[in-house]
Order: C-alpha cells, then structure tokens, then sequence
C-alpha cells in the first residue's frame, strides 16, 4: 500500500469513533427464548466493565449508549453511579435510549396510545431520559417507539401522527442547545399492520417538525431487504436530517446480527455516500456512529470486539476512494470505472495500515486475540456464572 493511502486510512482512524450499546453485553434472545451465558453482564456496573475492555483494546469507542429502563435502575437517582462507573472503567456515557415499548402500560402505544395518561406517562419518561442526558452531560436522546397497531382499522393511523407531532415538539423544546433527538424508524415488529415511525420519510417529517435539534437515526435492520439504505442516507444528507446510525446486520429483517456479517458491502456503501458528500461539501457530516446488536450465540464480549474491528475496516476502505476521479467518472458516464473505484477501494487489504494505527494509538494490534490472552473472560465467568444460571431462558 502506498504512503498516501496508509495516510488516508490513518487520518480516517483517527476520527473514526463507534458507540457500543450497554445491551449488547447482556443476555438476550428471541421470542424463541434465550440461551444464558455465564459470563453476561447484567449490572449496569458490569456493562460498564466489559465496555471499558472493547475500548481498552481498540481505543475506538470511548461511549456506551445506555438504555434507561435497563441501566437506570433509581431513574435520575442512578446518575452519580453511572458517573462513578464511566470514570472506573474509562468508558462515557453516549446516546440515552428512553425505553417506550417494555412496560405493560403501553399495550396499545405510547406517544400514539389513545389514552391521554398513557401518552403523558410516556412524556414524562421521555423528559426524565432528558433529565438523564443532561445531568451525564451527554448529547443525544435516541428515540425508538414499538408504536403501531395489529389489525386493518383498530388505529387511526392520522389522529396517532398528530399526537406524536404534538409531543415530539414538546420534547425538543425540554432540550439543551447542545442536546439532540434522534428519531428511529422502523417497518414492522413488534407491530405487524402498521408502525407509526414506519421510514426514513415519516421519522424525516416528525423529527423536522419537532424542531431544528431533531434529527433521524437509520438502523440498518430496519429496512425491507430491497431498500437501498446508502441512498436513504444521502437523501438525508442532502436534507441535513442524518443524526447517526445503529449498525448491525441481517439476513431477512431486524436480525441483529454483527456488522458486515452477511453483506459487508452494505456498510461500505453506507460509509462511501458519507465520506464522498463531505469531500464534495467541505462539510464534515455531524453523525453518531452506533452499533445495536443482540448477541444471542456468539461471546457478547468477542462479537463487539469483532464489530468494532470490522467497523474500522470498512470506513478505512471507504476512505481509499479516490472521489475527484470517481465525480469525473460520474459526469462522463463512465460506468465501469465509476463503479471501479469503489471495487477495488473495497477490495484493499487495509489490517496492516490499521495494525500500524492501533500500534501509534499503543493500543492491542490484535484486539480479539489479546482479549482471548487477558482472561477477562475467565474472570468474570467466575464472578457472574453463579447469578446468571438463575436467570430464566424461557419465552414464555
Ligand atoms: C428496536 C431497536 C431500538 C432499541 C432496541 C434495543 O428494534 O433497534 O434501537 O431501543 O432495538
Ligand atoms: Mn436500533
């Protein structure tokens, strides 16, 4: 690889940071049920822990995104321990994730619940969560509602997109000038008819309605397979409305699968509409790099570590575009060469440039293997093993 290459792939490392998701770290599963792990986090503490190690060995994700239901247990009160916690373990906290879909109250929806009590519970939680933010000093409010309906005619579907309008709008103006909304989109699951915040469009209008501080967040998994995602985000950044992404892959829907797992391409893509719209805007995109993944088989430890490397590894391809000669190509029309350049960006073995970053960041040149070599694994199957053979497996 020539020196300039090794440059460009060291200059895109240095700014390349991804968030892992607390969630990540815990037992999880499918409606089919789970299978435990012995060495799964369950404390907020131990989420914090495991989290420290990927950064540790990576130097690449400095934030955890935490979800409040889950790593909150007093609320508001949990925030000096989460605070002790980030400073332990040298990880921060990142996006806070209000939880509007676990708790019995919103059967019928939260924000588009046809209860008025119901839709005020679901304000105040989602004004505490701001509370939460604001007091971690933390920046975005990542919003993700399981809202929508089973059956043809049980929701009025435009009565439910006025509520929402009318919250979300109440939520921005609880907003600090630095704070953010992130408004998530997804088609289906667990509602099956119809999801309020169904696509990028719908997530677009409410997030713009709502103010100048909302943006939209795409999950990878939550597109039809069809769906051209890397076309989804440029339209979102010509409209100045992308906020950040939950990346994780999938074979057939919202599988929550590792990054690049199964269509490693389609990140790249992704990485490539950022990265060529900043050269040409001079615009450096304002996006929060994320991963929302459940690891149901794989070490939850190893499959972050795994994703986080593979992350680095398709933003550093991307950035080996060369996008002056691939907008001539573009203008002439000269569609092999065009599609050339990013072929054989994508085709470029960039481990060895990355190695030589990681070793200049004094960081694990080989993070998973030195993770296999630390006997955090060991150590904390020994600490967790006796409490998580208690939890339960079953779905129902
Ligand atoms: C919904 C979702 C959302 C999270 C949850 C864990 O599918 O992507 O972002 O809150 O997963
Ligand atoms: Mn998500």
């Amino acid at each position: 690889m020539n020196a300039a290459n090794s440059d460009r792939i060291f200059q895109a490392l240095e700014k390349f940071r991804i968030e892992i998701p607390s969630w990540g770290f815990a037992n999880t599963g499918t409606r089919f049920g789970k299978f435990i792990q012995a060495a799964a986090a369950t404390t907020t503490e131990e989420k914090f822990s495991d989290a420290g190690q990927v950064h540790a060995l990576t130097g690449a994700c400095p934030t955890v995104a935490l979800h409040v239901l889950w790593d909150f247990t007093d609320g508001i009160q949990s925030i000096g321990e989460v605070q002790t916690y980030a400073k332990r373990y040298g990880v921060n906290p990142g996006s806070i994730n209000p939880n509007l879909f676990q708790d019995q109250e919103y059967k019928y929806g939260s924000f588009g619940n046809p209860d008025p009590s119901i839709r005020a519970r679901a304000l105040r939680h989602t004004r505490d969560s701001i509370e939460i933010a604001r007091g971690l000093q933390t920046r975005d409010i990542s919003l993700w509602f399981a809202d929508g309906s089973n059956y043809p005619g049980t929701a009025n579907i435009r009565q439910r997109k006025l509520w929402f309008e009318e919250l979300l709008k109440t939520v921005h103006a609880d907003l600090s000038t630095s704070q953010r909304l992130l408004v998530e989109y997804k088609p289906f699951e667990p509602a099956f008819y119809h999801t309020d915040i169904a696509d990028w469009g719908m997530a677009l209008l409410l997030a713009r309605f709502a103010g100048p501080q909302a943006k939209v967040l795409v999950d990878t998994g939550h597109h039809y397979a069809a769906q051209n995602i890397e076309q989804i985000v440029a339209w979102l950044l010509s409209e100045e409305m992308l906020g950040g992404f939950h990346f994780n892959d999938r074979r057939y829907a919202d599988d929550d699968l590792t990054l690049g797992s199964i269509d490693p391409y389609q990140v790249f893509r992704i990485f490539h509409e950022i990265l060529f719209y900043e050269w040409e805007t001079g615009k450096q995109a304002d996006i929060a790099y994320m991963i929302d993944q459940s690891h149901n088989l794989k070490g939850k430890i190893e499959a972050m570590l795994q994703t986080v490397c593979m992350a680095q590894e398709l933003f550093a391809k991307a950035c080996l575009v060369n996008h002056a000669e691939l907008a001539e190509a573009q203008k002439s029309c000269d569609l092999v060469k065009a599609e050339s350049f990013l072929q054989d960006a994508f085709a470029t073995d960039v481990r060895p440039a990355i190695q030589e970053w990681r070793r200049s960041k004094g960081v694990q040149v080989n993070p998973l293997e030195a993770f296999r070599q630390s006997g955090y694994l060991e150590r904390i199957t020994q600490q967790r093993s006796a409490r998580n053979s208690q939890s339960v497996s079953s779905y129902a």
